[in-house]
């Protein structure tokens, strides 16, 4: 593309680059990144993108095997995955073994015996993407164990088809628009906040950032923003957002405090709730704890969930004041206050990370049908403001094609995502998941590509043990991650700044351009498959006969056949970037969520079995689950502050998403480097927290409970509430002997519990823990440098 303003000097080359942190111009000289500028049409880009200017640093050079496994086999000394030395092998060899590997695997276990989910973000290119290309090659290679659901709204995904009828990420689109927020909302109340940093990202590719200047002109028009959570500063300081400190957790005990409030002072709206809702009866009994009987006893079935649920004690404002740590009379005059003003209901999908998971967002449903305001302009119900990008903004995503990906096939069993540990440690055992009874399967090789599970996955000490079971695992990673290390055969892959591709940027198409040749010998994730393929006797069906770069021009003329008035190849890859346009429309910037429903409920009812929004699921209710009852409801969760496990551990841990890197992406990179404290991540507690514990601003700590341990560096803010302490997640998992995560990965402390036997979710968000001074000489960080290498000339 032409050198736009900015470019400095004449070999400066500008190229663009699409992340799922927004789009950039990034110049280079000579293959190294001189510059990274935020894209022309983004208002506010994140600084994330400066990450890009570390993609040579800490790669993976060359295949390398575990020395152990290239010694002795498949399943050799699996107790060495992340101590033993890599021996560096040619990529003949490498392709050899691997190919060798899986035909073993597949006619001795089958192919259910393959675990490929691979779950990750991975590349934004939408032919690069390393998990599609693995889905395709697996389904060509007649299929493997698979994966459902996401660690980010597993459990709201699995809600909301009882709820509403749709799915969850369909329901994301229709989001009433900030344009609508600023006209008629007077209350926002955000369950989770609204944390700024969280918006510059959204799956796939992100695009101009707007999220700020939304929040912003809300603000501005009068919009009351009211942030009940941990952190005050979830929302940014110039929102003047009004802090609601709640213990983590609690969240449906405070909505069942207001619900109960707004029913016994006569503020629900019994018209919009006899009319589109089914099942309130059956709600309201519960609230006012009327006794089983009451609530479920027209209930033929068997009721399992009748043990986990208190059906006898009221939900009061004193009840909910005692297990949210919130005064009686704030719960009791912010019930009034919504009912009085025109009040959208929002939650973050942090309120769903959590034990029980379904139920947040359900009640919060309820809560907003109680108020009655549902598909009213700037009142109702709405999810994922300040959780993904531009949210609201009238902008979604045009429907960019990727590679093509077969369908699955109906042998190999699918697991719920976040199921991993217990997949490896409970092989052919049952499991309950969505009304489902699956068996796991006997699991003997693991593949991934484009995802971190020992940075995604709960209660790492103990995946790292299961993680001991399979034979072989084959790892496809650019850089020397924490997954990478604990692999047998780690094949390096490049960067998306080592290729050519197109980014789908929401509404945007981006030509994203190689500034370099791939490092050392790291090839392509689509090179790498291929000759696999190749290798395995179906080459041709994998490539089409293609290049990657023929792939990238396919992959557009389909989007062009679509849209006739896209520019031509050759000019889309010379602007560097072109419009989907028409396709912006798909987000009406003035649309109301559920508006159409409200006004015709008869004419256009839901997709639910009653066609209304459903406060009582007979579905639910037939799976007979202990821990998913057929209506929202409290549960107490494994453990709480002032509940569970409080007594031992009595601070909750947030692990929430890191500002400065996407997840572990280049946490060994500058930006994120330049965060953290004597080394390490840091973790910030309140003055009253540190001071009890003689923590001072700087210290090395420990945290720790009976799961695991980690160091971090302190810095002590009143920002977040005396009882939390945060912990971004993203820390390169850097296990000492006993376990001690010396980097400050929080996934040593958090519990492997589905949310429940419906969503079987990640419960990252209910963690106690302790923290303590760490005094004495801190251990060093070795995760940032590579393992130990046995480089390729001397094997
Ligand atoms: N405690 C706690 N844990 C959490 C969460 C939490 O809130 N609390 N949040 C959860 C959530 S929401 C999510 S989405 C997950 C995220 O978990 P992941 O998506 O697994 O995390 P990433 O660090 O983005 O991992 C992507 C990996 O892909 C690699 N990669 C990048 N580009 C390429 C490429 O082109 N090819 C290949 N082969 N590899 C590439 C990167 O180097 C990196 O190792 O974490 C979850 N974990
Ligand atoms: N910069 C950056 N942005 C990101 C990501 C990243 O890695 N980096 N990851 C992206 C991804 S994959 C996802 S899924 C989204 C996730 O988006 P979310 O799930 O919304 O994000 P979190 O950061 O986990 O949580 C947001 C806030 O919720 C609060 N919180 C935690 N637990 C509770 C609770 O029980 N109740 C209440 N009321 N509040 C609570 C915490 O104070 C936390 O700061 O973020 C995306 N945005
Ligand atoms: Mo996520």
């Amino acid at each position: 593309m032409s050198a736009p303003d900015g470019a400095t000097a004449p070999d400066v080359r500008t190229t663009a680059m699409g992340t799922h942190f927004g789009s950039f111009l990034v110049d280079s000289r000579d293959g190294e990144v001189v510059a990274v500028r935020g894209h022309p049409t983004d208002p506010e880009p994140s600084h994330l993108g400066e990450s890009l200017r570390h993609f040579a640093e800490n790669r993976v050079m060359r295949p390398a095997v575990r020395q152990s496994w290239l010694a002795d086999g498949p399943g050799a000394a699996t107790h060495l995955r992340g101590d033993d030395p890599f021996v560096e092998i040619d990529w003949d060899t490498a392709l050899d073994l691997v190919a060798a590997e899986l035909t073993r695997v597949r006619d001795d276990h089958g192919n259910s015996s393959i675990f490929g989910g691979s779950y990750g973000w991975g590349s934004a290119g939408r032919f690069g993407l390393a998990s599609s290309q693995q889905h395709r090659f697996m389904r060509f290679f007649g299929g493997c164990t698979d994966q459902k659901g996401t660690y980010s709204s597993a459990a709201a995904e699995a809600i909301f088809p009882y709820m509403v009828g749709t799915s969850y990420h369909g329901g994301l689109a229709r989001q009433t628009s900030w344009s609508v927020i600023c006209e008629h909302t007077e209350l926002f109340v955000c369950f989770g906040g609204m944390r700024a940093s969280n918006s510059h990202v959204t799956y796939g590719g992100q695009g101009p950032h707007h999220h700020n200047d939304w929040v912003a002109r809300a603000s501005k028009t009068g919009v009351q923003f009211v942030n009940v959570g941990p952190l005050r500063d979830d929302f940014d300081k110039s929102a003047d957002a009004r802090w609601l400190p709640i213990r983590p957790g609690t969240d449906v005990a405070l909505m069942a405090g207001i619900i109960h409030t707004l029913v016994t002072d006569g503020l629900a709206d019994e018209d919009f709730l006899a009319s589109r809702c089914h099942g309130w009866d059956r709600l309201r009994a519960h609230l006012l704890g009327e006794g089983f009987a009451a609530a479920c006893g027209d209930w033929r079935g068997p009721a399992p969930w009748a043990s986990a649920v208190d059906y006898d004690t009221p939900k009061s404002a004193q009840w909910a004041a005692e297990v949210t740590g919130i005064e009686a009379d704030d719960i009791v005059s912010l019930a009034h206050e919504m009912a009085a003003k025109r009040t959208l209901v929002n939650l973050s999908l942090s309120t769903q990370r959590a034990h029980h998971g379904e139920q947040p967002y359900w009640m919060a449903l309820a809560l907003a049908c109680v108020l009655g305001q549902v598909g009213l302009p700037g009142g109702g119900y709405a999810f994922s403001f300040g959780t993904q990008g531009n949210t609201g903004a009238g902008q979604t995503r045009a429907r960019i094609p990727g590679l093509p990906v077969p369908m699955r096939q109906p042998g190999p069993p699918t697991i719920a995502v976040s199921r991993i540990t217990e997949m490896l440690e409970r092989p052919l055992e049952p499991y309950d998941f969505d009304g489902r009874r699956g068996r796991f399967p006997d699991i003997r090789l693991v593949y991934w590509s484009g995802g971190n599970p020992f940075h995604h996955h709960q209660d790492l000490n103990r995946l790292m043990r299961a993680w001991r079971r399979p034979e072989t695992i084959v790892v496809q990673e650019p850089f020397w991650s924490p997954v990478a290390r604990r692999a047998d055969i780690v094949l390096s892959a490049t960067t998306p700044l080592e290729r050519n591709d197109i980014g789908g940027a929401e509404t945007m198409l981006i030509a994203m351009a190689a500034v370099a040749e791939p490092v050392g010998e790291s090839r392509d994730d689509y090179w790498i498959f291929a000759h696999l393929a190749e290798r395995l006797g179906f080459g041709e069906q994998f490539t089409e006969g293609r290049t990657a770069d023929e792939w990238v021009e396919v992959i557009y003329e389909i989007h062009r056949a679509a849209d006739p008035q896209a520019p031509t190849y050759e000019e889309f890859r010379a602007e560097g970037y072109a419009m989907a346009p028409g396709k912006a429309l798909m987000g009406e910037p003035t649309q109301v969520y559920l508006d159409a429903f409200r006004a015709d409920p008869e004419g256009k009812p839901l997709r639910t079995p009653s066609g209304r929004i459903e406060l009582w699921s007979e579905t639910i209710a037939g799976y007979g689950y202990d821990d998913c009852p057929p209506h929202p409801a409290w549960m107490e969760p494994f453990e709480r502050l002032g509940g569970a496990g409080s007594d031992r551990w009595p601070l909750h841990l947030v692990s929430n998403q890191p500002r400065a890197r996407l997840h572990s992406q280049y946490d060994h990179a500058a930006p994120s480097q330049a965060t953290k404290v004597a080394g390490r991540e840091p973790v910030r507690m309140h003055p009253a927290t540190a001071a009890a514990r003689g923590i001072a601003d700087g210290d090395v700590v420990r945290l720790y409970n009976d799961r695991g341990a980690c160091l971090a560096g302190a810095v002590v803010d009143d920002s977040v509430m005396p009882e939390a302490v945060q912990l971004s997640t993203g820390a390169w998992y850097d296990p000492a002997a006993d376990g001690t995560c010396r980097a400050g990965n929080p996934n040593t402390l958090t519990a492997d519990v589905g949310t429940s036997r419906l969503a079987q979710g990640p419960s990252a968000h209910t963690c106690l823990v302790e923290v303590e001074r760490y005094d004495g000489e801190p251990p060093p960080v070795e995760s940032y440098s590579p393992p130990e290498i046995i480089p390729l000339t001397q094997s």
